[in-house]
């Protein structure tokens, strides 16, 4: 049992992350933080009326994050929770930063598909590093719209060939090309509420929509190691060229350690009116 406060991925679920690109671990979140997260999902999505659950990015930045969403400052201190950054930190190494956070709120019924795809595609990070933790707030299943992963995908380290995918039908806009990987390889990743998977930039990834009567809610936080650098100029001239999300304001938080390649801005987007210091 792991001591209250701190978590250890045993050397297996290391292994199993380096191997398939993505683990679950034993540990999950405690039944009052769940609750907490619960209650802060319905408060952001009464916040947000005009904003689709499907998919509400930065909830963590309080005004001026993307989508013009009004986030709480509830969100960065979930994104502090010490047992998930124990974890990040056995896969990504000690110093890292806080550089996003989405929640895909799949709602009952109408859930968006989001597309198969690979994070780093428009991602503004150089090298490309990423841990993902992703937390289900819902039961997450193949009914109501699960993860679903090629595992191993992410060895190869390469970013494949996407195409620009519409967002009326898609949580994302960038849509991996068919022939770029084997359907038939996925594998569903069932989570109970509380449970957590962590998965690398390179994995192959996507969920179905949501036809079942259930929601399917999970909150992803974007950990980079800071020997990569969160690069704005690269971040503008991605958000020209696909309408992606604006990448040149977003405030960056160190969660551990120091900024060891001495170029990630951590002023930027942190003035009082636009977020948390
Ligand atoms: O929750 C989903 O359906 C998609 C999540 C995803 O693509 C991600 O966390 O990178």
């Amino acid at each position: 049992m792991a001591q209250a406060g701190h978590a250890r991925l045993s050397e297996a679920e290391v292994e199993t992350y380096r191997k398939d690109g993505l683990v679950v671990p034993q540990w999950r979140l405690p039944e009052s933080l769940l609750g907490q997260m619960r209650e802060a999902l319905d408060r952001l999505i009464r916040d947000n009326p005009t904003v689709s659950p499907d998919a509400m990015y930065c909830p963590h930045i309080m005004e001026g994050g993307c989508q013009g969403l009004r986030g709480r400052e509830e969100w960065l201190e979930f994104a502090r929770t010490p047992e998930i950054l124990d974890m990040v930190e056995q896969v990504i190494g000690p110093d890292f930063l806080l550089w996003g956070t989405t929640v895909f709120g799949k709602p009952a019924n109408s859930g968006k598909e989001t597309p198969w795809h690979q994070d780093g595609e428009y991602w503004p990070i150089r090298p490309l590093a990423t841990c993902s933790a992703w937390i289900a707030l819902d039961e997450s299943t193949p009914e109501n719209g699960c993860l679903r992963i090629i595992p191993g995908s992410h060895r190869t380290q390469r970013v494949r060939h996407h195409n620009l995918a519409s967002t009326d039908v898609y949580t994302l806009n960038q849509k991996l090309e068919d022939n770029e990987f084997d359907e038939a390889e996925a594998r569903d990743v069932i989570l109970e509420p509380g449970q957590i998977s962590l998965h690398d930039v390179y994995l192959i990834h996507g969920s179905m929509p949501n036809r079942s009567p259930k929601r399917r809610a999970g909150y992803v936080l974007r950990f980079m190691p800071t020997t990569s650098h969160f690069d704005r100029e690269f971040g503008a001239e991605l958000t020209r060229r696909s309408g992606a999300v604006d990448f040149i304001n977003r405030p960056l938080w160190l969660m551990r350690g120091v900024d060891r390649c001495g170029l990630n801005d951590f002023k930027v987007g942190h003035s009082p009116a636009l977020a948390l210091a």
